[in-house]
């Protein structure tokens, strides 16, 4: 599968300082920041600095290092909420995951009790 980056997406343009975001977590390849319409008390996303437009983007293509910076932000998040209650990671992907912005990012909701999602 070809995987087709446009570059002006808004988290592309948050990358590249256009837009102002709540900083939760940086480092040389992930950026973690506060979503603007929060799901949830605590509603984090987590996306990789490289031009990946999907998770399975992120995962076929991303170098080792990319992979394991991205994962590292992922950890700095886990400890700066109250992940020991539990939290929900989420990756919705292109039109049938209801994926809107077309960066890979990584949704973590905590704060509350999520219900349920698959049975
Ligand atoms: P989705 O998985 O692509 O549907 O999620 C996109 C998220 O990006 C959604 O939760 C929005 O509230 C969030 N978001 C944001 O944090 N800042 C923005 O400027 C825009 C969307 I546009």
């Amino acid at each position: 599968m070809a995987f087709d980056y446009d570059p002006q997406n808004i988290f592309a343009r948050i990358l590249r300082g256009e837009i102002p975001n709540k900083t939760v977590y940086e480092n040389d390849h992930a950026l973690a920041f506060e979503d603007i319409a929060p799901q949830a008390p605590v509603h984090v996303l987590v996306i990789p600095k490289g031009a990946y437009m999907s998770l399975d983007h992120f995962a076929m293509e991303a170098t080792a290092e990319e992979q394991v910076g991205f994962m590292q932000a992922v950890a700095e998040v886990c400890k700066q909420i109250n992940a020991e209650d539990g939290f929900r990671a989420i990756a919705n992907t292109r039109d049938h995951g209801g994926q809107e912005v077309p960066h890979y990012h990584l949704h973590i909701l905590a704060g509350q009790p999520l219900g349920k999602m698959l049975a």
